[in-house]
């Protein structure tokens, strides 16, 4: 089967089956120099902590996917993206091991298809199961990975399991990236602090940093050399934007930040990215609008 698809409905502006066949059948250069993105939805939150609730998320950004018009005024893009979305990958509730077996060979699936991955979770674990296929694919000794989040997700070991929302972060330093840049960052145990202080492949800017100093945020992202892999949580956001996160952390940042970030790094190399535990269980929800907005905003940039 190719891919693990699932559940009809799609994001906003996803072409059809039909394009996606003529696109694997077909070697016209029209189609094979475009960047073509494949979405998956990955509905598991079975490590989520606090406000559970992730497995909605893929389908909550769906439906608010269709707020947005197929000209995006605010960027001045129409949306011209090679996009499919693919459904959800079938994840396996409670058992985090198996559904990163599922998601890395789907991804590997996608990477070697030149299909550059969009998954949308779904809790944070979900993200190592996306960076381990990418280390498979290519490698990521030259990647740098641009972490959004109000935590750190550095800690070894979270309440003895390896494997959590938790610890992705730490889990994700293991596979040995170039660089890890941190964003938004307001939460960590001091233990995390240290590690992250300590090691020199991790730099982090608090919301702080980013609500005094934006420009420097900036100019720290425009210099990102070589190839990025984007990691959104959306617990980044300020709860006033994103209420139904797993981990809602006051002293966020906005949308208009968030927009100016996605601005700077869509048109970097960019290998794949995760938006990653909108936990909306109702249409019209904030937190799925401002999701769906993110990945509108990233693909009409890479039209
Ligand atoms: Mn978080």
């Amino acid at each position: 089967m190719l891919f693990y698809t699932h559940n009809p409905s799609k994001f906003a502006f996803s072409r059809e089956k039909s394009d996606f066949e003529s696109y694997i059948s077909s070697n016209s250069d029209d189609i094979v120099d475009k960047k073509i993105f494949g979405l998956v939805g990955v509905p598991f939150d079975s490590t989520t902590t606090y406000k559970s609730g992730a497995r909605y998320g893929p389908s909550a950004i769906r439906e608010a996917s269709y707020s947005f018009e197929n000209y995006n005024l605010s960027l001045d893009k129409r949306f011209n993206t090679f996009f499919f979305d693919f459904g959800d990958l079938e994840a396996v509730p409670g058992n985090v091991l198996k559904t990163f077996e599922k998601l890395h060979e789907t991804v590997l699936e996608l990477l070697n298809n030149g299909i550059i991955p969009l998954i949308i979770g779904g809790e944070h674990s979900i993200s190592l199961g996306i960076l381990s296929a990418l280390k498979e694919y290519r490698g990521l000794d030259d990647v740098t990975i641009v972490h959004f989040d109000a935590h750190m997700d550095l800690i070894d070991s979270y309440m003895d399991e390896k494997y959590s929302h938790a610890t992705v972060m730490r889990r994700i330093f293991d596979l040995k990236p170039a660089k890890i840049i941190q964003l938004g960052v307001r939460s960590a145990s001091l233990e995390e602090k240290k590690f992250a202080d300590k090691e020199p492949s991790i730099d982090y800017y608090t919301a702080s940093n980013i609500k005094n100093n934006p420009d420097y945020i900036s100019s720290v992202l425009k210099e990102i050399n070589g190839p990025v892999y984007i990691s959104l949580d959306m617990d980044v956001m300020d709860p006033a934007h994103a209420p139904s996160v797993g981990n809602p952390t006051p002293c966020g940042l906005d949308a208009w930040e968030i927009q100016k970030f996605i601005e700077i790094l869509s048109p970097k190399n960019v290998l794949g990215m995760d938006l990653v535990e909108v936990a909306s269980v109702e249409i019209g929800d904030i937190t799925s609008i401002n999701g769906a907005k993110i990945i509108y905003d990233f693909l009409c940039l890479n039209g």
